[in-house]
Order: structure tokens, then sequence, then C-alpha cells
């Protein structure tokens, strides 16, 4: 007998005085089903520097995934943002959740400058796009949790490469976005639908499609 394999999804509390994260929202909608033969399970990790990557790696060693992609919302993007890298770099314009707010440190003291993720992240822009959802590659995860947990991912998966990760950023949700005037949204039903598009485009591609372009972000 062939154990089901493991799709790890995470998504993150709210934060920055939101009243609900998009992140959660969507993979949560994902918890139990199945993507391209594989079992999803969501957790939800707190939007803390240090405690979100304890709850990650907790995650990683309690499924063992065959993928595991984080999902963070990312306010005033337009579209769903394939992230390429992650940065070894913690600089905080807000406080966390916990009230940190480090300011240049890095993730992992002694580690590379950067990881890529391991995702097929233009075969999955090509699927997201062929199904109608708005999506780009994003260079930059930013400086805040989202980049820290992104970051962390890599480093704890790097003697792991069989296991695929990445990060991908979500806009806001309509009912944010009603209290940022001219903020873009995304319904999260429609979040929702594009990772499994993305998802399976990400279990089904071995090798990366050639696509050019990038994205200014
Ligand atoms: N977005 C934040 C952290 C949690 C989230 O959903 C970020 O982009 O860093």
């Amino acid at each position: 007998m062939t154990a089901t394999r493991t799709l790890l999804l995470t998504g993150f509390q709210a934060f920055g005085g939101e009243q609900e994260n998009p992140s959660w929202q969507a993979v949560a909608a994902l918890h139990g089903t199945r993507i391209a033969g594989h079992r999803v399970v969501a957790r939800e990790l707190p939007v803390a520097f240090g405690d979100a990557l304890k709850a990650l790696r907790v995650a990683l060693r309690d499924t063992r995934p065959a993928l595991a992609v984080c999902v963070g919302q990312a306010g005033g993007r337009a579209q769903i943002s394939l992230e390429r890298v992650a940065i070894n770099v913690d600089d905080a314009r807000i406080p966390d959740n916990a009230g940190k707010q480090p300011v240049d440190v890095p993730v992992v003291t002694g580690g590379p400058a950067a990881y890529f993720a391991t995702l097929p992240i233009k075969a999955m822009r090509q699927a997201l796009q062929e199904a109608g959802f708005p999506a780009e590659i994003s260079q930059t995860a930013g400086t805040f949790v989202c980049n820290h947990v992104f970051y962390g991912l890599m480093h704890a998966l790097r003697a792991q490469r069989h296991v695929r990760a990445g990060f991908i950023h979500l806009p806001y949700s309509p009912a944010q976005a009603a209290r940022h005037p001219g903020a873009p949204s995304l319904a999260v039903e429609t979040a929702t639908g594009a990772l499994r598009i993305a998802l399976q485009a990400a279990l089904r591609v071995r090798e990366d499609a050639r696509l050019p372009g990038g994205a200014e972000h």
C-alpha cells in the first residue's frame, strides 16, 4: 500500500489591524481536499517572527509533505504573486502580532543570502493565466513575516531537494479592500480556486516552463 502523499499549505492570522487574512481563509477551504492525488493539510501560522517558523517546523515534521507552500496576504497587490526568492533579512516596518519589530537582522545567522523557491513558478503562472486568474511572478516577498517564513521554509528543506516548496502572496479580500480605498482585491473563493490550479501545476510539472517575464516587484 502506498501512503497518500501530503501537500502542506499554511496561511496566516490577521495582522496590522486587519480583521481577517485571506491567506488563511483560502488555504482553510482546501484543507482535507485532494489535489493531484495529494492530501491537503492546512495550518495557520501566527504573524510573529520566530513563533511562525516554530509552528512551520512542527507542521513539516508532523506532515512530511511532498510539497509545501506557504501563503500570505500582500495588501495593495492586484495579482496572485508567485514568489521567486526569499532573502535572509528581517526588516519590519510595523510590529508583528507579538510586538516584535526586528530591523536588519538575519532570519538565519550565517545562512545564505537567499533561497529560490523550488516551485515551477512560470508553469504555475501560465496555468493560472490560462484559467483566467490574475497572476504574476514576484521578485520580493518583502522583509516582514512572510519573507521570514519563506526563508525559514527553504532553509528547513535545504537538504531535501525532492520536497518542493515556495510562497504565494494573495491580494486583499474585498472586505479588506473596502477599508483601504482604491486597493485592489480578489474574492477569497477566487483565490481558493486559483491556489488549486497553481498547486495542480506545481505537482504535475517536473521541469519549469522557460517563459520570459518577471514583474516590477
Ligand atoms: N502577510 C505579511 C505577514 C503575514 C501576511 O499574511 C507579509 O507579507 O509579510
